[in-house]
């Protein structure tokens, strides 16, 4: 077996061996990692460096993508209050790409033409920062379909919906009746919601009634149609939530949360001992919404899931209030979908609820079928579809590896489940393993998401970039290995890791995928639709635009239409006026508009923006605006 692999992985391979994933989990089954693992040094393509090919186990060389080596996965990564998200190649860790969500951002103009800033200024709400905390990627059958993106905005009660073929935000939706919307996840196997969980308590006619009665705030979650971006209903619930995850087969949902004592302050919200994980029964959901069983408030059917809801008293609730230990934090379901394992956060255990046993069980405290002790400050959990969770400790600094089943057998609180724990630096939020969110997770790869770097890179100043560390998890016998730190700008939260073959990006952009006017040679024109308007139709290629000049009287409205008519990939232009504040990029076959008025006459000189060709610098085109 492990003579085959060695063979058929070769030094010529651009991309790391997909076999390598089969060869790892069989290796693994074999309990033959240890004895067979030099022979995956040859994967390291070229490294040459100490630790590196076929010596044995463990070297971190054989983790390396060298120049020109293409990565094994895609790592979708949140960007916390930056607003973005980030594009890392894994096991690299090279950040590939930043793609603007809730922000602007001027290198790929995103917010600066009509359609991003009408985007963002309509459906999104008009807020200039979003809070991005967890990507997840739409999955077919529990697997990653490479279509979407999805994330949540903290900040301001929004979701966003990023289109894989260009990496680009499509749309955006300001959710009714929540303020910050905290969790995210897609309802599985087929993406038939994308879930928006409310983390903060308001008055659901947010309009300064009920200012003083916190019993009267509600927090919610919201199910929406993932290709109309459509808020398709909302439950109300007790108490504050906060992170999400769905059941593999299209019944529950689960989020934790704190606050179940509905108080305003720190002391008050941590007084109880417990808070629950709340399993929304999502079909039975639907049942109450069909029939009629609902609010409609801010346009949205609320279901009202209160313990107190009639709704919540019969044979079926629609919201079982599981109880766990003070302000349970992460929730994940294991890739088989048999258990959701909720993190302590103050308390240093998991709670493993079996999902089988919640529909049989009276008092919904005895699904819970184990109680590992982990260690400080449990925040999120990660499997490798080889029976083992990770676990995050914020105050310990580590990640926990442990046995779920063991957890099962053991008794509540033993610390036996642990396999082993690894320290990573410092303070860890967020892990995520390879496809982790998946009914097959890779098993090789692990990020830890680190709140701080302290000490680890050049002192930059008082704000210290995080620090997102690689931990090699694919070898049980040998133990997790940490492979590498990457510095992060703040604040990275969550991720999907997605195999690179399931993501299929296009080269140059598709016009027929956007509404927008095409215009090449024969179309190009400077017109002028009437006293106070213009419209400059123009393409844009080396290394020039239509017009050497474009005359406008001042006070004119003015529309510019820019095509790159470039069909050759990776030849970007852009088209950026100075004092006018104009900044559009064009990727080839890409069409935007930016409307400006004209208002201070004189000279100004439209460039481009991207370094396209020898003449780039001569790319230019001269706005005389002529004083009225
Ligand atoms: S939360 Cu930030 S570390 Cu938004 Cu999932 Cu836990
Ligand atoms: Cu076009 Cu530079």
């Amino acid at each position: 077996d492990g003579d085959e692999a060695g063979e058929g992985t070769s030094l010529e391979l651009p991309r790391l061996s997909v076999d390598r994933r089969d060869f790892m989990k069989a290796a693994g089954a074999l309990g033959a990692v240890s004895a067979s693992a030099g022979c995956l040094g040859v994967l390291d393509g070229g490294d040459g460096g100490a630790g590196g090919q076929g010596t044995g186990t463990g070297g971190k060389g054989e983790h390396h993508v060298g120049p020109g080596e293409l990565d094994q996965y895609y790592g979708i990564l949140s960007g916390g209050h930056s607003g973005e998200i980030r594009i890392l190649g894994i096991p690299s860790m090279r950040e590939l790409m930043r793609v603007p969500v809730f922000n602007e951002e001027s290198a790929t103009g995103y917010g600066h033409d009509n359609r991003t800033s009408e985007m963002l200024a309509n459906e999104g709400g008009d807020y200039r920062w979003g809070d991005t905390h967890h990507p997840r990627v739409s999955q077919t059958d529990n697997d990653y379909d490479g279509r979407w993106a999805f994330v949540n905005d903290k900040a301001n009660g929004r979701m966003a919906r990023i289109d894989l073929k260009y990496f680009e935000t499509d749309a955006i939706v300001d959710i009714p009746n929540q303020q910050g919307t905290h969790g995210a996840c897609c309802l599985l196997p087929d993406t038939k919601y994308v879930f928006g969980v409310g983390e903060f308590r308001v008055p659901m006619q947010n309009d300064g009634r009920d200012l003083d009665d916190p019993e009267a705030y509600s927090s919610t979650i919201a199910a929406i149609d993932p290709e109309s971006m459509n808020v398709e209903w909302e439950v109300a619930v007790d108490g504050n939530m906060d992170n999400g995850d769905g059941g593999k087969e299209g019944r529950w949902f689960f989020t934790t949360g704190y606050n179940s004592e509905h108080g305003t302050t720190e002391a008050e919200m941590t007084k109880s001992d417990r808070d629950w994980v709340k399993a929304f029964d999502v079909p039975a959901i639907e049942e109450a919404v069909e029939a009629g069983d609902y609010e409609e408030i801010n346009g949205v059917p609320v279901v009202d899931g209160t313990r107190e809801s009639p709704l919540n008293q019969g044979d079926r609730p629609i919201v079982k209030y599981v109880p766990t230990p003070k302000s349970p934090h992460g929730v994940s379901v294991t890739p088989d979908g048999k258990y959701a394992i909720a993190s302590g956060k103050l308390d240093p255990t998991c709670a493993v609820i079996d999902i089988e046993q919640l529909p049989e069980v009276d008092d919904p405290a005895d699904a819970i079928v184990g109680r590992p002790r982990v260690g400080m400050g449990p925040l999120h959990t990660a499997y490798d579809g080889r029976g083992h969770a990770y676990t995050t400790l914020f105050i310990d600094s580590q990640v926990a590896k442990w046995d779920i089943e063991a957890a099962v057998d053991a008794e509540e609180g033993s610390e036996d489940p642990i396999v082993e724990k690894i320290d990573v630096h410092y303070n860890p939020g967020h892990l995520i393993a390879s496809e982790s969110y998946t009914a097959d997770p890779a098993g090789d790869y692990l990020i830890s998401l680190n709140k701080l770097s302290k000490d680890r890179f050049l002192n930059v100043g008082p704000l210290k970039p995080e620090n997102d560390q690689l931990i090699y998890i694919g070898d049980d016998e040998g133990g997790m290995e940490l492979i590498k730190d990457k510095p992060s700008f703040p604040e990275p939260h969550d991720a999907s890791i997605v195999a690179a073959d399931k993501i299929e990006p296009a080269d140059v952009y598709d016009p027929e995928d956007y509404d927008a006017e095409y215009v090449d040679e024969d179309s190009a024109e400077v017109e002028r639709i009437d006293d106070s308007t213009v419209h400059v139709k123009t393409y844009v290629k080396r290394n020039e635009y239509a017009f050497p000049e474009i005359r406008v009287q001042e006070g004119d409205e003015v529309t510019i239409t820019a095509t790159n008519v470039e069909t050759t990939s990776d030849i970007v232009h852009g088209m950026a006026i100075p004092e006018y504040d104009i900044d559009l990029a064009l990727v080839p076959q890409d069409t935007r508009e930016v409307t400006f008025t004209a208002d201070q006459p004189g000279v100004y000189w439209a460039y481009c923006s991207y370094f396209c060709s020898a003449l780039h610098l001569e790319m230019r085109s001269r706005l005389i605006v002529e004083p009225s």
